[in-house]
Parts: C-alpha cells; structure tokens; sequence
C-alpha cells in the first residue's frame, strides 16, 4: 500500500530542465508566439493561440523563420498581422449542436413552484442549446493544424471566450445537465474528459494543446458518482474504474509534498504546473510581470507558480501571494503557489480517492477498495492534522515557509465538508464553531453574494467578487453540516443566491461566470479579461438549487437595486472600493432584524 511517498523536500527546488509548456511550439514555445504576442496584435492573448494553422506546422513555423531573416528578426506590427493573416484562419472550430436529451420542458420544471423562477428555469434549459457545441469534422480530419484537441461527444462550453471543455466547469455544468434530463449528454461529457485523461496522462484544464501540463481540481470521479447516482449504470463504472485510478496516481505522482507539522510528517497535495516559459494563452501578461520581479525572483520560478495558480481553477487570488512578511500581501509577482498546500485541492482529492473506493466496492473488488479507502482515510486525517485550525474552528490553507496557517478567509476554506472530507465524530463535535466562524467574517452582509475572499487585491478570485462554485461549495458545507441552524441557512443563502441571479438575468437577459458582492445581479470585474457570459457553472449551480430547494424558493421584488449595465458595456472597469456605501440586504439573521424569509 505505499505505492506513493517518494516524497521530496518541503519547498521543492524547480529543476532545470523544465518541459515546454507542450508539444505544439507554434502555440506554446517559439518565435512565432513571442512576437505575435509580445506586441499585442490582439487584445486577448488568448486570440492568437484558438487560431488553426492553414499549413503544416514545420511550414508554418520555417516560412516564419524566413520572414525573420528578412526583417533582420524585427518585423513590424503590420508584417506580423500579415503573416498571421496568411498562416491563420480563425473561421472557428466547433458547430452548434442541438443534443438528442434536450428538451424545452423537462421534468424539473414541475418541482418548481414560483411562477417566474419556473421561467427562469426554463430561459436557462435554453441556454444549453446556445453552449452546446460539436468538433468541426475539420478538426478531427487535420487534429495537428489546431490548438483545440478533438474529443468524440458534443458538449456545453462555459460561454464567451471559454469556447472548448474546462475541467472543473464541467463539474457544474454535468449536474445541471443531469437535473435538466440531459442525461446522455452529460455521460459523453464525461467520456469526453476520460478521453482526455486517457491521451495526456491527466485530464487538462481545458481541451486545448497549450493546457497540456497543467490540470485542475480533480472533480471527474464526482462527476462519475452523479452520474452514476442518477442512472445505476454500473457498466459505466466497470469502464472508467482504470481511468481513475489513474487520474489518482497522477496526483500522487506529481502533486505530493511532505511537510513536517509537530514532530511529524504528513503528505497532502499542492498545485504544482513545472513547465518552462509564460502561459500561451496570456503570453503577454506573465512575460510583462516576468520583467517586473522584485529581489532577483527567477523568471522560470514565477511562470510555473503562475501556472500552478491557473491549475488551482483561482486564476488569480491573494489566495497563492505570498509577501514579503509571508502575509498574503501583494500582486502577481507575489505568487507562490507552489509554498502552499490549498484546503479545496485536498478535499476534492479525498472525495475522489473515497469515490474510488466506493466504486471498487460496487464492482465486486473489496481489495481494491479496501486499498484506495484506506488511501482517503488517509487524506482525511491529514487534512483533519495539517488544515484545521483549533482557535479559529475552520481548516485554513498551509504556508510551507512559514509553518504556519493561513489565517484569512477564503470560500475553500469550507471545501472539506462539502466534500464529505469530515469524519461524523468531528462534525458533531465543531459544527456550531464553524458556523460562528461564518457569521464572524460578515460575509453574509454583502447584498450580491458570498465574495470568494475578503481582500481587495484587483483580481477576479479576490473581494468583491462572487463565483458560482464558491457559492455551491458554501451551501454544500453548511448543508453538511447538520445542523437545524445550518440547514435553514443554507436554504437562504441559496434562497438568496438564486434572487441575485434571477435579478441579474431579469436586467440584462444575461448569466455571467462571476458576480459582484457590492451590488445584486451585477457581473463581476478584475483580472486580466473581461468578463464572460453564458454561463456553463452559474447556470449549473442553478438547477442544483432548483432541484433542492425549488418547492420553497420564491423570487420577490426585495432585491430593489440600480438596473445591472449588460456586459457589453464593460471593459477594464475599476473594481468599486468595499468602502462604497451601498444599502446592504444582509443574509446573517444574528445581525438583522429583517426577516429573510418570503
Ligand atoms: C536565417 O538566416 C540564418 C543566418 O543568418 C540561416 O542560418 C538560416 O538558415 C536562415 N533561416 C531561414 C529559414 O531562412
Ligand atoms: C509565521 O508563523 C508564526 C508561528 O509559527 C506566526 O506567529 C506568524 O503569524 C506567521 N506569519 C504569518 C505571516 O503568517
Ligand atoms: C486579507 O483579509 C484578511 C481577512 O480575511 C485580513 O486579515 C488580512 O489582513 C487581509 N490581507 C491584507 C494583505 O490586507
Ligand atoms: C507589484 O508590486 C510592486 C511593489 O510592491 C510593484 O513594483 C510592481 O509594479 C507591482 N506589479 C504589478 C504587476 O502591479
Ligand atoms: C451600452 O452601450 C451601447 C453602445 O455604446 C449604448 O447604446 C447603450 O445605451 C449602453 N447601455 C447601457 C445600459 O449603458
Ligand atoms: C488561466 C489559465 O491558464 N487557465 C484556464 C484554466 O481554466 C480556467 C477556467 O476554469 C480559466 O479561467 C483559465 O483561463
């Protein structure tokens, strides 16, 4: 049973030799890329890289070679456009699909009681059909002329410039298909990412060449119990069981660190994405902040922490700085990914292992499951040793440098019991602190949401924005909790989320990836695009708490705010100080006499 522990020194050196981003250097690891991106022909870097090559890529890559050698290696703006021009086609690479299992009136609909949610639900089951997409047979004719990696099943793409399969999206995004009847659509979904799984050795962070060496958190065998949970398709386990399996060795693999913590040593995962140079799909930005490194930091070093932030699915958070105090100060060039053991990961990864087992067990094969049960009860108890806090009753992400907590509060910080990650003992016996911890932050005051922390650094994972899984994990973890408290709190920051949405999508007839805290229905801003609309996991989250809690949930006119301006409008806003006032509809009953009930 101790297939694992080779495990390396604490604060891992990075070696030398790193692998290249992947094996496509037109998008990941040549000229062509740095100086199509360098000057920033487009303004998401992201543009360039989702083009398909008109040739081969030697040609491409030689007759860019030449055009170099004409220009003395300075080619200007113009000449570079041209020759995108000429070498690129960006005529697209996947079709509309209309999946067999949709259906304008599914089931679900009939467990919702209010009239306008029972709309809403509905506009939302047409959604699907604008995010479901198919491979061009291009695509699967010439897979080498293109970034994209064809897979076999149509899918639901997040929405806007998401426009191929993300892991971790995937995992909202399958639930809701489950509960809106979309039954074999969400089954290809998932074979689409054992598909995946099974030609990189992991499931990537989305289906495209330049996400080759980095993942994301592990929710595929989650996906697998839905899945499984909806249908008892015991045969779909029988085929997947090798997968993941192998999904866990490669976190095992790769993603272990030992760390000593009073006198002992104990192993959990980190993020970790060791491959050389900038993300391809944000060249520009990571090779501009690669030149701005304070105190000699190795360029090298900040890339693959950068990418192992990616990985972590918080793209970019105060969560992965580290400052010079080893407080979570700073900006980009803080980021130290790679220092910190993050709760959610562990969770994710204790459910996964503890989801192998049980589906050993299903399969007839008390071995094996007795092996991969006692691998999570590992994981347990070293999350329960390692990550939770005593004084503040909450499980904390760990600063390997320091040895220490990282005492601040972010929405992962509730991931173990979402996950199941809690023994029952344990759970009776902290309920009550951790919800106390909740109410303490006040994070239940904000009139648009749970915001993912409480820090205002001007990234898109950081104050005051609100993203969908979060809110999922939160719901989740209070649920699980089980308490009569908890429970009735759970349904009204459910209740409460669903409002935010619906007023959102009521203003603008649209659903964003990530929301505003200071302001009800708005979309959020921050980080390095704008933001997207669509959108897979918000729409996901919102048959998840249809299908709890849709009998109860009643939409109402209290959320009374200044109309949401469509994301259309929006472009390199500045995020609004926390310190504006704005009349706050607050969710925490210890701090208002207003009721929240309808
Ligand atoms: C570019 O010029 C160098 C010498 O300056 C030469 O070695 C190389 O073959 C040339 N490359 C191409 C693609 O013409
Ligand atoms: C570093 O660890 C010590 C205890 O080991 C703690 O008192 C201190 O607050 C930590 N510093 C930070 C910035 O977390
Ligand atoms: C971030 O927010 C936490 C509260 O969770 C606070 O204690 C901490 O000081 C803040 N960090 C910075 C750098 O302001
Ligand atoms: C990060 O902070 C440092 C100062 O602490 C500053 O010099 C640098 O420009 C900042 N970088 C970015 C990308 O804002
Ligand atoms: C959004 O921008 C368009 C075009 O600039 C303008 O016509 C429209 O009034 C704007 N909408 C809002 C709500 O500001
Ligand atoms: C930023 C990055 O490098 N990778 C992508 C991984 O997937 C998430 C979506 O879940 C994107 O936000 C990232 O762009």
């Amino acid at each position: 049973m101790k297939l694992f522990f080779l495990v390396l020194a604490a604060t891992a050196v990075i070696a030398d030799d790193l692998v290249p981003t992947c094996s496509k250097p037109v998008y990941c690891n040549s000229e062509l890329l740095h100086h199509v991106q360098i000057p920033k022909i487009y303004p998401d870097s992201k543009t360039f890289v989702d083009f398909q090559m008109r040739k081969d890529e030697e040609t491409t890559l030689n007759d860019f070679q030449k055009s170099l050698n004409q220009t003395d290696g300075k080619p200007s703006k113009q000449q570079l456009e041209e020759f995108v021009k000429e070498y690129f086609d960006d005529s697209g690479e996947l079709e509309d699909w209309t999946p067999s299992d949709w259906s304008s009136e599914p089931p679900i609909l009939n467990s919702i009681h209010d009239e306008k949610y029972r709309q809403f639900a509905k506009d939302l089951n047409q959604i699907w059909l604008i995010l479901a997409k198919r491979m061009k047979p291009s695509v699967i004719e010439k897979p080498e002329q293109h970034s994209l990696i064809p897979v076999t099943h149509g899918f639901v793409v997040p929405g806007g410039r998401f426009k191929e399969i993300y892991y971790w999206d995937t995992y909202w995004i399958v639930e809701g298909l489950l509960i809106s009847g979309m039954t074999t659509t969400a089954k290809g979904m998932i074979e689409n990412l054992i598909e995946l799984l099974n030609k990189l050795g992991k499931v990537p962070n989305g289906s495209r060449w330049y996400y080759q060496e980095r993942s994301q958190p592990p929710l595929l065998a989650k996906m697998v119990a839905l899945y499984y949970q909806k249908t008892g398709d015991i045969e779909f386990l029988r085929d997947n069981i090798v997968a993941l399996e192998k999904e866990m060795n490669y976190w095992l693999d790769t993603h272990i660190i030992a760390l000593n913590k009073d006198d002992k040593v104990y192993t959990l995962l980190r993020y970790y994405a060791p491959s050389a140079g900038p993300r391809p799909e944000s060249y520009n930005e990571d090779y501009t902040n690669a030149q701005r490194l304070r105190n000699g930091r190795d360029p090298t070093e900040f890339y693959v922490d950068i990418k192992g932030a990616a990985e972590s699915g918080w793209d970019f958070s105060s969560r992965w700085f580290l400052g010079p105090n080893g407080d979570n100060s700073g900006n980009l060039t803080n980021i130290e990914t790679r220092n910190i053991i993050p709760v959610d990961l562990n969770a994710i990864f204790f459910n996964a292992l503890n989801n192998v087992a049980k589906f050993h067990s299903l399969l007839k094969d008390p071995r094996k499951a007795a092996h991969w049960a006692s691998v999570a009860e590992q994981w347990r108890s070293n999350i329960e040793s390692v990550l939770w806090n005593e004084d503040d009753g909450i499980w904390y992400d760990y600063d390997i440098i320091n040895e220490s907590h990282r005492k601040y509060f972010y929405t992962s910080n509730f991931a173990p019991l979402w996950m199941g990650a809690v023994e029952q003992r344990f759970l009776k016996k902290h309920a009550p602190r951790v919800l106390d911890y909740l109410y303490n932050t006040e994070v239940l005051d904000y009139p648009g949401g749970i915001p993912t922390s409480l820090n205002n650094t001007g990234e898109q994972w950081d104050l005051p924005n609100v993203w969908p899984p979060e809110v999922s994990i939160v719901i989740g973890a209070l649920e699980a909790l089980d308490t009569e408290e908890s429970k009735r709190l759970a349904k009204d920051v459910a209740s409460h989320w669903v409002r935010v949405c619906y007023k959102g999508f009521s203003d603008t007839k649209q659903m964003f990836e990530k929301y505003d805290a200071l302001v009800a229905g708005k979309y959020g801003g921050g980080g390095e695009y704008t933001v997207q609309e669509g959108f897979g996991w918000t729409n996901g989250l919102m048959f998840e708490l249809f299908e709890k809690y849709g009998k109860e949930l009643k939409s109402s006119d209290s959320i009374e705010d200044t109309p949401v301006i469509p994301a259309d409008n929006h472009s390199n806003e500045k995020l609004s100080s926390i310190s504006e006032s704005l009349e706050v509809i607050p969710l925490n009953p210890s701090r208002s006499t207003e009721s929240f009930e309808n």
